[in-house]
């Protein structure tokens, strides 16, 4: 397989060159903590690495060094679409370079032969009360899978430190092949029936757009394709990727370490903002009857912001532009459904809003992120059932903390442990007095 020989080949390279770097420069220090940082849930610490993607705050993410748009254009097309395959994203991302055709299909092919779910996923689905969250369901399932973890099994057989990555990798395949089919089933269980699954003759994203029984399965298939690759990575300090990370950092498998992924991916201030963001977009549109005049959006924001709630899907924690995730959407909204109302309104809402939280002058960034207009596109295509937009979100951010977890067993990433302190010892070194833990 291209894949795992290609990293099997890379592996002892990173290796080294990660321990080069504490061989030659451990007491190197790269960053300083300040009390606001602390107090702050930690932004902007330096304290992780990680080769699959980086967030520069000016330009917005890099997968594996390629922009957003160079990533959509240099992957290789979807023969069943305009968009790349989904299999090419995972390739870049596990192995750092741009796939073949071949080598894209190749892992499209992979994931066919792993997608199916034993039988005992859909019974529990089905028992659990209907009215759940679907990220409940979904995070269950997750860990649900946990005991076909190939990782698991090995480690408890014995097995050498060296080997960890090639139990993670079939894992970390295993779990993406079967989220579609998962996330896919609880969208029919809870909203409306799709068709068998068909990845024999369907890729990744046409495959998901059947199983969920979009009508326009074409149209589908293409953003399907676009919302899981925008979605798959953004750095690890991301609650979602870093909760994967840090429970992972235990040993515990992909699937105990996913399944607490997604639970923080299904907080408001994550992954949960896309269901926000739209619910707020159809809140402007069902008080003014369509859209809004600009002074209109303007006082729906200003009451929004002061009955203390924050505006979904703007400001980000490390970005300071609009969010290349949200322009590019906010491209294909425009290049196939420009008149859709829901669109025009959250155009007027990037036009509007960020003036706003300028002048409220809370927010760092005023600008939108990815979750300010992906839920109209889905909306578009008739996924009305906007508590599901979150399973999507993590359908495509498991490509990256995937990827990342194949990586952290290969470079033998240890224990996750940071240290605390106490409020009378930041207290005692803020005095500068004699301080002891
Ligand atoms: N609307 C109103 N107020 C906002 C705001 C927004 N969209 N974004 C930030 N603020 C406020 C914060 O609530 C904070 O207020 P307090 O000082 O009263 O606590 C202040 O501005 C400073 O926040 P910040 O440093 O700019 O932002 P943070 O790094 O703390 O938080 C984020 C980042 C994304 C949680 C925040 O911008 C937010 O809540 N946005 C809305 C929710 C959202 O879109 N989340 C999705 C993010 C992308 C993702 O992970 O999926």
């Amino acid at each position: 397989m291209f894949l795992y020989d290609n990293l099997k080949a890379q592996i002892p390279l990173w290796r080294e060159r990660a321990a080069k770097l504490v061989r030659e420069h451990a007491d190197m220090v790269i960053d300083t903590v300040k009390m606001s940082q602390i107090y702050g849930g930690m932004r902007g610490v330096r304290s992780l690495v990680t080769d699959i993607s980086f967030v520069d705050p000016a330009e917005g993410i890099r997968l594996r060094g390629l922009t957003v748009p160079q990533t959509i254009d240099f992957l290789p097309t979807s023969d069943q679409g305009t968009m790349p395959y989904v299999g090419g994203l995972y390739y870049l991302l596990l192995t750092g370079e741009i796939p073949s055709k071949e080598q894209a299909e190749e892992i499209e092919l992979e994931w066919c032969k792993r997608s199916d779910i034993p039988p005992y996923i859909f019974q529990m689905l089905r028992d659990i009360p209907r009215d759940t969250h679907p990220m409940v369901m979904f995070s269950q399932a997750v860990l649900a899978l946990q005991p076909y973890s190939a990782f698991y099994k090995r480690y408890h057989e014995g097995m050498s430190k060296e080997d960890y990555w090639e139990p993670a990798l079939e894992d970390a395949l295993d779990l993406t092949a079967k989220l579609p089919g998962i996330a896919a089933y609880i969208y029919n269980l809870k909203y409306k029936e799709g068709q068998e699954p068909d990845c024999a003759n369907l890729d990744y994203g046409a495959n998901f757009a059947a199983m969920i029984g979009v009508e326009d399965q074409i149209g589908y298939a293409d953003l399907a394709r676009l919302y899981f690759i925008i979605h798959s990575d953004h750095e690890l300090g991301n609650a979602s990727a870093h909760t994967t990370h840090l429970v992972s950092s235990t040993l515990s498998d992909i699937f105990y370490a996913y399944s607490a992924g997604l639970n923080a991916l299904a907080g408001p201030l994550h992954g949960l903002a896309n269901q926000k963001g739209l619910d707020w977009l159809l809140g402007v549109r069902d008080k003014f009857g369509g859209v809004p005049t600009r002074n209109q959006l303007r006082e729906y924001t200003w009451e929004t912001l002061n009955a203390g709630q924050v505006i979904p899907g703007y400001g980000h924690a490390v970005l300071r532009v609009p969010d290349p995730r949200f322009m590019v959407q906010l491209r294909y909204a425009r290049e196939h459904f420009p008149e859709d109302p829901l669109i025009k309104i959250a155009e007027l809402v990037f036009d509007v809003v960020p003036d706003v939280l300028i002048e409220q002058g809370k927010a760092k960034n005023p600008a939108p992120n990815v979750d300010a207009i992906s839920g109209a596109l889905q909306y578009h295509y008739g996924i009305e059932g906007f508590d599901f937009y979150t399973v999507l979100f993590g359908v495509g951010r498991a490509l990256g903390v995937t990827a990342n977890y194949v990586w952290a067993r290969a470079l033998n990433q240890p224990l996750e442990r940071p240290k605390s302190l106490t409020t009378p010892m930041l207290e005692c070194l803020v005095n500068d007095t004699d301080c002891k833990e």
